[in-house]
């Protein structure tokens, strides 16, 4: 056996350990989202082979005993020896974590997070895999348990065509709960079909000898007269653009008589719930060529002083897909939000498009027109009706609680409530904040679990008491939505276990006692930051902010050698006000994510079978559900 031979497999034998011990590093935890971050995985080296039109055909299946597997007709990974490695590369990819990116040549290669180790990251974490390649001429077969070959690479029978298909069976010993949801999957097939138009993919549930198909000729078009389904369109025809420079671009949108908006976003046809540089970008083109057009055409109408992005965007049905060549950075463990600087490529050419689609279609151009117009007057509309019941009257003024300390600004819309916990985090939060709109509230302890007391009871604890008097609106019954004192309602909470259960019950007062702020969008999760941490020293060193343990190992896995300085956070209270204000308050610089009620149905059924359980679980209940809050607002 050659010294490097012993060497590498040494390597080998690390990197699955590793993964296998820290699954949560690779694939964002051990949970549902991770198990199915593992689909994503296998599914998206098909994809890539799509993307690069060598395939238009992926079929996917669920067995019945608790498998996937995943097929395509793309060119095969090859099966020769490997140089680097002395194996085959079908092995060299799928038992070697630093291989990925090296052995692939695909122009749209994405890993996201993950530079091409996906492979295996998804095989160290199954119980067993086969991955079967088409190529010169035989069907190729090999098979690995928990990560290592079981034999070798064989040819089994001479076969005509290309393609791969790789099937796995998750590990039981490191999912906590290893069976696929159907829907899950079909969700996100039928994103890529619609990403990628023409595309067939095959959904197969062997349990049930069931199978679909999704197909879709017309791409993003199609997609979005999906989300248009059983609304009214104001123009029959979407906007749709593609634009193919230093980036790909794709975008397809319509406005709806509805007053809500989606948008959903794509990098390298991976969804960023969370936006990003790509998301930023295009509503500052969407609302910059709008409002362009109608101050140039007609001019603002009288007692509107300007058209906001909110208004443009009100009806607004969105698909934005953009491509990057090479490896794709992404924050967060499954890869929700997308930062590098893209936005000077998004901008210009798209913002260019609609101004340029608007001036060809003056029919539609100008139902739009009035539908923004329309938002911009109903909006100033409603400001003023509403300071005309100065939330500061003398006598409302009386019944606010002795511990708030209350912002100077008397319009809504701009004034903001910090919720946060104990006296300390109070003291800070009040230093950090901007005393023109930034109200604070420091509350004691762990408020009521409301799910557990009686309404009474609830009613009667101070805490609860003094958070509705700040609010105003009053609850239950009494509550009335035009008392309302603050446009947003930040909860604040430190990013540990002990915060995240507070931030839980407060949320779930929220649902159960005022829900209508939830629905309107009135509440917010501020996301204060763990751990800061320094890369490098002097002048040149750089400071992030990360939100968990599993972010700060992300992070400083790819800064091996560099000299790197850790600070953990113990509380709000413990950090200095600058820090405070740039990380969670300051509206310029901080991330904050806005609660949505998805599902009424399913939220209701969480609450009720997650409250008063153990703590871990609700712990987990947040930060996945916090997760999937789709509106950012940075
Ligand atoms: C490495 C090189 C080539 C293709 C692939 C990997 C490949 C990987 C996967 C994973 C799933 N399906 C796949 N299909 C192809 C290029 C091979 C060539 O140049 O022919």
């Amino acid at each position: 056996m050659s010294e490097s031979y012993t060497v590498e497999k040494i390597q080998v034998l690390k990197g699955l350990r590793a993964v296998r011990k820290r699954p949560g590093m690779y694939i964002g935890g051990t949970g549902p989202e991770g198990l199915h971050q593992l689909v994503w995985e296998i599914l998206d080296n098909s994809v890539d082979e799509a993307l690069n039109g060598y395939c238009d055909l992926i079929d996917v299946a669920l067995l019945a005993d608790g498998g996937i597997s995943v097929a395509d007709h793309g060119r095969g990974i090859p099966v020769e020896i490997h140089p680097a490695t002395g194996k085959n590369t079908v092995e060299t990819i799928f038992c070697n974590l630093h291989a990925g990116g090296k052995f692939d040549e695909n122009a749209y290669k994405v890993a996201g997070g993950l530079h091409g180790v996906g492979g295996a990251v998804v095989n160290a974490l199954s119980e067993r895999m086969v991955v079967e390649v088409s190529r010169n001429g035989f069907l190729h077969r090999q098979e690995y348990r928990r990560g290592k070959p079981s034999g070798p690479l064989e040819k089994i029978i001479p076969a005509a065509g290309t393609g791969t298909k790789v099937t796995f069976w998750p590990d039981p010993t490191i999912f906590e709960e290893h069976r696929f949801s159907q829907d899950l999957i079909r969700e996100r097939l039928e994103i890529k079909a619609f990403l990628i138009a023409g595309l067939t993919i095959r959904l197969t549930i062997e349990s049930e000898g069931s199978a679909e198909t999704f197909v879709y000729p017309e791409g993003l078009t199609d997609f979005l007269k999906k989300l248009a389904e059983g609304k009214t369109m104001i123009d029959a025809q979407p906007f749709h653009f593609r634009h193919d420079n230093d980036l790909r671009l794709e975008v397809a949108m319509v406005w709806t008589e509805e007053t809500s908006s989606k948008i959903l976003t794509f990098v390298n046809s991976i969804p960023t719930p969370s936006g990003g540089t790509h998301e930023t970008a295009f509503r500052n083109a969407v609302t910059r060529a709008i409002r362009t057009y109608i101050e140039k055409r007609n001019g603002l109408p009288k007692g509107i002083k300007g058209i906001s992005g909110e208004d443009v965007r009100e009806g607004l049905l969105a698909v934005v897909s953009v491509y990057l060549h090479g490896n794709v950075e992404f924050q967060g463990q499954t890869k929700e939000r997308f930062n590098s600087n893209v936005g000077h490529l998004v901008e210009p050419p798209l913002r260019n498009a609609l101004e340029t689609w608007l001036h060809q279609n003056p029919t539609q151009a100008a139902a739009l027109a009035g539908r923004v117009v329309l938002s911009a007057q109903a909006r100033t509309a409603s400001r003023a009706a509403r300071d005309e019941v100065s939330r500061k009257s003398a006598t409302r003024r009386l019944t606010l609680p002795g511990k708030l300390a209350d912002c100077s600004s008397q319009s809504r819309d701009e004034t903001e409530l910090f919720i946060v916990e104990g006296d300390s985090a109070g003291g800070s939060s009040k230093q950090a904040r901007d005393r023109k709109f930034q109200a604070i509230l420091p509350i004691r302890g762990k408020i009521l679990n409301v799910e557990q007391a009686s309404a009474e009871k609830m009613k009667a604890n101070k805490e609860i008491q003094s958070l509705v008097q700040s609010i105003g609106t009053g609850m239950g019954k009494a509550f009335d939505y035009a008392r309302l004192r603050y446009g947003k309602i930040v909860i604040n909470c430190d990013a540990d276990v002990d915060g995240h259960h507070i931030a839980t019950l407060l949320l779930t007062f929220f649902y159960r006692y005022l829900p209508d702020l939830v629905r309107k969008g009135h509440v917010y999760l501020a996301m204060p930051p763990l751990y800061r941490i320094t890369i490098g020293s002097g002048k040149k060193a750089a400071v992030r902010y990360v939100f968990s343990d599993t972010d700060k190992e992300r992070l400083l896995k790819g800064k091996n050698g560099k000299e790197v300085e850790i600070q953990r956070f113990k509380g709000l209270g413990e950090m200095d006000a600058a820090t405070l204000k740039t990380t969670t308050m300051n509206p310029e610089t901080r991330t904050m994510l806005r609660v949505s009620i998805d599902d009424e149905g399913k939220t209701d059924e969480i609450f009720d079978t997650l409250m008063g359980k153990d703590v871990r679980k609700r712990f987990s209940f947040i930060k996945e559900h916090a997760r999937e809050v789709r509106d950012l607002d940075i």
